[in-house]
């Protein structure tokens, strides 16, 4: 697919080089109960404005179906993906964009996981979205972590109990990281909402893949 044109007013802040320049001094952490967390960390990756350009021009974008009502319409986004195995179109983790697969020794640091997978989506105006979900691509583990980069234009990232319950809201700017752990993907969903207006954002997304061998003992 070509490189979507979308008008997008890049932040004085989110511009520059790309990193190296990643920082958790920032980082806040909430307790959401039953054994879930979630970390916030504003403004971690530098120049996030100059990297959404970057990855809007070069990523091939894909336009995913999913099934609903019986027929199977478009998603409302782009994505792309790197590393995941059961995916025949997905793409080797090494063929993913330097500029994200170079922030995974900082992740594996601080979360001790050995993330190996990465994910794209692409929210081209207020209505691309994505629904309450929890990330089926980790649930066969009890306790999981999975890492959220904004890029581009403000977006809400809701969370609410599984099963129902108060949502908490998150405002994500460019360059902000939010990190769901423990058994996040289990007792909470999230979601990013249709809005009446947005500009262009995307979220990379850092995770472990499930190998075969974790398989056996689901
Ligand atoms: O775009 C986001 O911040 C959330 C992405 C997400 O929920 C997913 O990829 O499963």
């Amino acid at each position: 697919m070509d490189a979507p044109a979308l008008p997008f007013q890049p932040s004085l802040l989110a511009t520059g080089p790309t990193g190296p320049e990643t920082s958790f001094a920032a980082a806040r952490r909430i307790d959401l109960g039953r054994g879930a967390w979630v970390e916030v960390v504003p403004g971690w990756l530098s120049g996030a404005d100059t990297l959404f350009a970057a990855l809007l021009q070069s990523v091939a974008w894909r336009q995913r179906e999913v099934a609903m009502y019986g027929r199977m319409v478009d998603e409302p986004r782009l994505s792309a993906w790197w590393g995941r195995e059961e995916g025949l179109t997905d793409e080797a983790l090494d063929r993913a964009p330097d500029a994200l697969r170079r922030r995974l020794p900082a992740l594996d640091a601080r979360y001790e996981r050995g993330f190996d997978a990465i994910g794209l989506n692409l929210y081209r105006t207020g209505q691309d979205s994505v629904a309450w979900h929890g990330d089926r691509f980790e649930r066969s583990r009890p306790v999981t972590v999975v890492a959220v980069l904004s890029l581009g234009s403000p977006r809400r990232f809701l969370l609410r109990p599984t099963g129902g319950g108060r949502s908490r809201s998150i405002p994500m700017v460019s360059g902000d990281l939010l990190v769901m752990g423990g058994t996040c993907q289990h007792t909470w969903q999230h979601c990013i909402p249709k809005v009446a207006r947005a500009g262009p954002r995307m979220s990379a997304t850092f995770r472990r893949r499930v190998h075969p061998l974790e398989r056996s003992g689901d």
